[in-house]
């Protein structure tokens, strides 16, 4: 019976070394260690031996159990490494694979526009400020000589919040608010958003940029001649050498004298066209000396600075560089337009 019994250890382990699923496994659980298993067939024969024999053979068949139960925890566990490890295999992320379908963005042709502004006034020694987007009406208007009723608030059609304050109708705010705080000589620009309660049309929105320059220094130091030559060098940095520019006299309250800045159309190059309405000219910002009484209202003595302030229309000056027709097509969120940059 011993013999008997180690024979079917020696098949079991056999067969267990020659499983591949947990399925099988199991059936072999069953097999050999199960209620109906070959082992306790030999055991129920036990019942014809006597005490002594019967203990020995007793002890025997346990052994044998535990060593075909050990065997099959050792099988399942190598099974079911051998499953993950498949698993691993399979379904492997390399997360530095790279991905082919995403799209990368790029700037926006206006932020483009004004970072390659500010390299240009950062080369000729300007520091670039920031300012507010909501003012108060001292800084859009008084300080800039332009007090209640002045008809030339007119000329900048304004949103007016409840509690009075202004979403900022041009950035020579940032003029006081500079002044307010640095005594010169100072040269600064700044670059932001304004608004205006216009319709918009191939030439304007009701939300645009402007970009503000002021350069000042002891009375007698700055004149029209720094301003023109500051503007070439804008000029030619940002267009090339082919583009004409021209000074018009015009008005601003904060400035005396004052005038107007144009640019040829890249369009018709100056012959007339619907874009630059028949004029060859693209009006792209107002531009003077600064008026005394805006030194006075930010507390500077008066005659003792002077200085050149000017605003352009950013969005005018990329309609230039890039050859665009139309204004509103900036804030379209026109993909096949924006990915033309
Ligand atoms: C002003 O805003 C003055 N603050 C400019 C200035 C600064 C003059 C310093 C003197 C000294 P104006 O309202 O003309 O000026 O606007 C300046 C420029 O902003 C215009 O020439 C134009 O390029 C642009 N602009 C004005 N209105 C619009 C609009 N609705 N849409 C797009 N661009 C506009």
């Amino acid at each position: 019976m011993k013999n008997q019994i180690s024979k079917i250890q020696k098949i079991a382990i056999k067969e267990i070394g020659k499983v591949k699923s947990l399925e099988d496994l199991e059936k072999l659980k069953v097999k050999y260690l199960g209620r109906k298993s070959v082992l306790t067939d030999v055991l129920r024969s036990l019942k014809d031996l006597n005490p002594e024999e019967k203990k020995a053979i007793g002890e025997e068949s346990n052994k044998t159990k535990q060593a075909i139960d050990l065997k099959l925890k050792e099988k399942e566990i190598e099974i079911r490494n051998k499953e993950l490890k498949n698993i691993d295999e399979k379904e492997r992320i390399d997360i530095t694979y790279p991905c082919g379908q995403t799209k990368r963005g790029h700037l926006h042709p206006l932020t483009r526009v004004r970072y390659e502004i500010e390299e240009i006034f950062k080369s000729m020694g300007f520091l670039v400020v920031d300012g507010r987007d909501v003012e108060d009406e001292f800084h859009n208007f008084d300080a800039l000589n332009m007090p209640k009723n002045h008809p030339a608030r007119d000329m900048q059609d304004t949103f007016w919040l409840k509690d009075g304050a202004v979403p900022r109708t041009q950035t020579s705010s940032v003029q006081i608010r500079f002044m307010e705080k640095n005594k010169p000589p100072f040269r600064i620009v700044s670059i932001g958003t304004v608004y205006r309660n216009e319709n918009s049309d191939a030439t304007h929105e009701f939300n645009f940029h402007q970009i503000e320059c002021l350069m000042v220094d002891k009375s007698g130091k700055i004149t029209v001649a720094n301003f023109k030559s500051v503007m070439s060098e804008f000029m030619k940095g940002l267009f090339g050498k082919e583009t004409q520019t021209r000074l018009r006299p015009s008005y601003f309250p904060f400035v005396e004298p004052g005038f107007e800045f144009d640019a040829s159309c890249p369009y018709c190059k100056g012959s007339g066209c619907k874009i630059c309405k028949k004029t060859g000219w693209i009006e792209l910002g107002g531009a003077g000396i600064v008026n005394q009484n805006v030194f006075t209202s930010v507390g500077f003595k008066e005659d003792e600075y002077e200085g050149f302030a000017f605003g352009f229309g950013i969005e005018r000056l990329a309609m230039i560089k890039y050859g665009i027709d139309d204004i509103r097509l900036f804030h379209s969120g026109d993909l096949r337009f924006l990915e033309q940059f």
